[in-house]
């Protein structure tokens, strides 16, 4: 077995990806993606790569100051993510492993990981000690805040691919203009399609009892972010009142996150983001208290490397598919019957088209 490779540098360039559906949320639209793309280099001439979705144009340039500083901490080194990252945590603790220095180092690990996969040969999933098979994914693009109809038109399109699942977005001013655009979009569904419905925290503990108690008779999967996700004891009544199971992970910061919401009993479903439970390293520890507590485990954004650690969670549930790397990708994204196939090269697979990149290179 040969050493692992050593770490020589790293470069970031930031990019904003056009989104073939616009999304609206209950806290913001976007029409575009901002993101941060890492290259981790070694000294044996192999790449790992990743990138992270930083939200807002003005977290790009922050963000890859925190990972270049990141990988002088630890230059030279073999990489070893798992000794990286809590030496790392060490060395940022004063300044807060929280918000946009945890993106930056979970967008770190991913990158040194990848780099570990390509010089083990390996697909990431294969490494972690999991075949790299198909995972069932949910379409997420696209079905923001809009009229009943057009998203009723929007989920429609969304079907292409064989989902099996798409992601409405909800928190209208009124119950009543929730229940229409989702029994729009219910009625233009075949039966077998699952519909998940996202409030991206908007609404209050009674609110949401209400609204959930009137989605539940829809057919519906599960309701993601009712409320303010650190209001634990509110997401545990929702979650124990209401039947249709209640979804929280995205903003998860950290591993330890996880844990309290289960210790909590805040939620039925959990999902977090690669990128702020702490990349790779920490999804696999968060994995593990998941299965720990019997709760589905599924992804947020961020597939191409989602899906390999789904592989590798016991718990799998929905990885959420978004299209936004078709724009700088080499490959266009693996879906088959709704399901993303881990492709069979070392690594997640993940390469930048540098001309496309050039085109959407952030100003
Ligand atoms: C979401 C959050 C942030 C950006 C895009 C989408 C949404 C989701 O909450 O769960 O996909
Ligand atoms: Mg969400």
């Amino acid at each position: 077995m040969a050493d692992a490779p050593r770490l020589r540098g790293v470069t970031c360039t930031a990019v904003e990806v056009p989104m073939r559906f616009v999304l609206g949320t209950s806290a913001a639209t976007v029409r575009s993606a901002p993101l941060l793309l890492v290259d981790v280099l070694t000294e044996e001439g192999i790449t790992g790569r990743a990138y992270v979705f930083c939200y807002r144009r003005s977290g790009a340039r922050p963000i890859a100051a925190l990972v270049e500083d990141a990988a002088q901490l630890v230059r030279g080194e073999r990489i070893a993510p798992v000794e990286m990252a809590a030496k790392l945590q060490r060395r940022f603790a004063p300044v807060g492993v929280t918000g946009l220095a945890r993106m930056a180092l979970s967008v770190f690990d991913m990158a040194l990981w990848d780099a570990l996969a390509v010089a083990a040969g390996l697909p990431l999933a294969a490494l972690l000690g999991a075949q790299p098979r198909a995972v069932r994914a949910y379409n997420s693009c696209g079905l923001g805040l809009m009229a009943p109809q057009a998203a009723a038109d929007e989920a429609e399109k969304l079907l292409e691919g064989g989902f099996q699942a798409v992601k409405l977005r909800l928190g209208y001013a009124t119950l009543a203009e929730d229940l229409a655009v989702t029994r729009a979009v219910r009625a233009r569904l075949p039966d077998s399609v699952q519909l998940l419905v996202d409030y991206n925290q908007a609404l209050s503990r009674v609110e949401a009892l209400e609204r959930g108690r009137s989605l539940q008779d829809g057919g519906n999967e599960w309701i993601e972010e009712p409320i303010r996700l650190d209001d634990l004891p509110g997401n545990a009544q929702v979650a124990r009142e209401l039947a249709l199971p209640l979804q929280l992970g995205e903003n998860f910061d950290g591993p330890k996150d996880l844990l309290r919401a289960l210790q909590a009993e805040a939620c039925d479903l959990v999902m977090p983001d690669v990128a702020r439970i702490g990349g790779v390293t920490g999804w696999m520890q968060a994995a593990g208290v998941a299965e720990a507590h019997g709760i589905p485990m599924s992804s947020h954004l961020m597939p191409e490397v989602s899906a390999h650690l789904l592989a590798a969670t016991p718990t799998c549930h929905w990885l959420e598919y978004v299209d936004w790397t078709d724009a700088i990708a080499q490959e266009p994204a693996p879906i088959v019957d709704g399901h993303w196939r881990i492709p069979q090269r070392p690594g997640t697979g993940l390469a930048w088209d540098p001309e496309k990149v050039a085109r959407c290179r952030m100003a």
